[in-house]
Order: C-alpha cells, then structure tokens, then sequence
C-alpha cells in the first residue's frame, strides 16, 4: 500500500509538472504570435522570367501582364506573355531615365521614373507614349484603388494621386504597432488592401488604405530562386494581382522566375 501511495504521489507531481510545462509553452507560443499575423504561401506555378530584367513594376489588366524595369539605359515598358515569360512588346526609356512602379489605370499604363520627377501615361493598346505629369520627390512603387493611383518614395509614406492630372491628394503614414515601415517599394491593391513590397525584406505588407495600419506580412523567405540566393541586390520586387480570377504574382530583380502564389491563410489559391 504504502508502495502505491507513492507511486500515486510521483504520478501527481509528474502530472502537476507537465501542467505546468504545458502552460508555459502555451504562453510562449502565444507571445510569439503577438501582433499583427504572417502569412505563408505555397507556389502554385511557376513561369520563365527574364533574368536581366531589373523589375521596378508589375501589374495584370485584362489578361495581360506588363513589366516596368529599371537601371539607366536599361529601363523599358513591356507587355510580356506570361507562360513562356517572352517579351512581346517593349518601349525603351531614354538613357536619363530610371523606371519604377507601373499600374494599368483604365486604358493607360502609367510609370513612374526615379528621380526625374515625372511620371509617364501610356495607351496601353499601343503602348504609345501619351502624357506626362510632375511628380515631386523619387517615384519607387505605383498601383491604384479604382479612384487615385497610390504611389510609394521609399520612405514609410503612401500618396494618393489624383489620375487626371497626377496631382497629390492626401499621404497616408504606413506603420505597424505605431512604428513606421520605411522603404515601401513596389506596390499592389489586393481585395481592398495595398500590399508592398518592402526594399530588402522578404516579405509583404499588407496595409489598410484607410488608416496606413499594417494588417499583416505575407512570408516570402522560401521564393528565392538558387540562382539568386548570393547576390542580395536581386531583391524580391514585383506584385501583380488579376482581381478577376483572383491570381497573385511576385517575382524578383533579375529572378529567373516569376511565381504564381496561393496564401491559403487569406483565401487566395
Ligand atoms: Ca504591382
């Protein structure tokens, strides 16, 4: 008996311990999942991208995807086929020209340029220069809500651009629990948030258009190409979303490849 009263004891104690061990992992799990959450993604696909194109700017409109790319005297406009990743229309920038984000704004593609102060209007048909408008600072990243084009400089701050003549409405200071997220590069309106890529970072912040609130990161650590991992310059820069089948795409300066993404976590497959 007596044996058995401690047996009994130690299976309390033991019992008692693992309680205890249990509700400290629980609140250890729990303060690493504090704040705002992060989404990992799968690969649905992925499509040949070309490797010397230094991506500023990636955006989807009827089917159709275009690529805005960078560097002095390598900066284009281009319409490009998704499956093969051919490029089957290009403009070139001239020499002094740096491109940056793109969006497609009704039947126009618009560009920004780096540091030139401009930003330019495309037919996007024919992808036949058609307007010009000021813009004041460094244009990074480009895209549009359905009624202002919203455009990022690098810092932690968003405008709103009127389309008619690209004039500045309102800024929007992006933050996450009250501290400012800088360097906010290419950009993407998503189910009525605006995603950014972040320059040097590996994931996305998807941000309230409302408040410059950041929601929650989509975790893209896993996407780098082999061919890329060394060379840190060739940083993860491009979103592109087709509302209407509701594909999402990122790709990489001067990744080999371009990936169609699902994020089961926000419905996105
Ligand atoms: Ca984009």
């Amino acid at each position: 008996m007596r044996l058995s009263a401690a047996l009994c004891s130690v299976a309390l104690l033991l019992a008692a311990c693992l309680g205890a061990c249990l509700a400290g992992c629980l609140a250890g799990c729990l303060a690493v999942q504090a704040g705002v959450p992060v989404s990992q993604v799968r690969i649905v696909a992925r499509f040949p991208h070309d490797p010397n194109a230094f991506t500023q700017g990636l955006a989807f409109a009827e089917g159709e995807l275009y690529e805005g790319t960078g560097g002095y005297g390598s900066s284009s406009l281009r319409r490009v086929d998704l499956a093969s990743g051919r490029v089957l229309e290009r403009v070139e920038l001239p020499r002094q020209f740096f491109g940056e984000g793109i969006t497609a704004w009704r039947d126009e593609l618009i560009q920004l340029i780096w540091r030139a102060g401009i930003g330019l209007r495309y037919c996007r048909a024919s992808l036949a220069e058609n307007g010009r408008f000021a813009v004041a600072g460094e244009g990074w990243g480009l895209t549009h809500d359905g009624r202002h084009w919203i455009m990022s400089d690098g810092s932690a701050e968003l405008r709103l651009l009127e389309p008619a003549t690209g004039e500045e409405v309102r800024r929007l200071r992006v933050s996450d629990d009250g501290k400012a997220v800088r360097r906010l590069n290419e950009l993407e309106f998503v189910r009525g948030e605006v995603w950014a890529n972040i320059w040097y970072q590996d994931r996305l912040a998807r941000i309230d258009p409302a408040d410059g609130r950041v929601l929650g990161y989509v975790d893209l650590s896993d996407l780098w190409p082999e061919e890329r991992k060394r060379e840190r310059a060739q940083v993860l820069n491009g979103i592109a979303f087709e509302s209407a089948t509701g594909r999402l795409f990122v790709t990489g300066k001067r990744w080999p490849w371009l990936y169609r993404i699902a994020i089961p976590a926000l419905g996105i497959e």
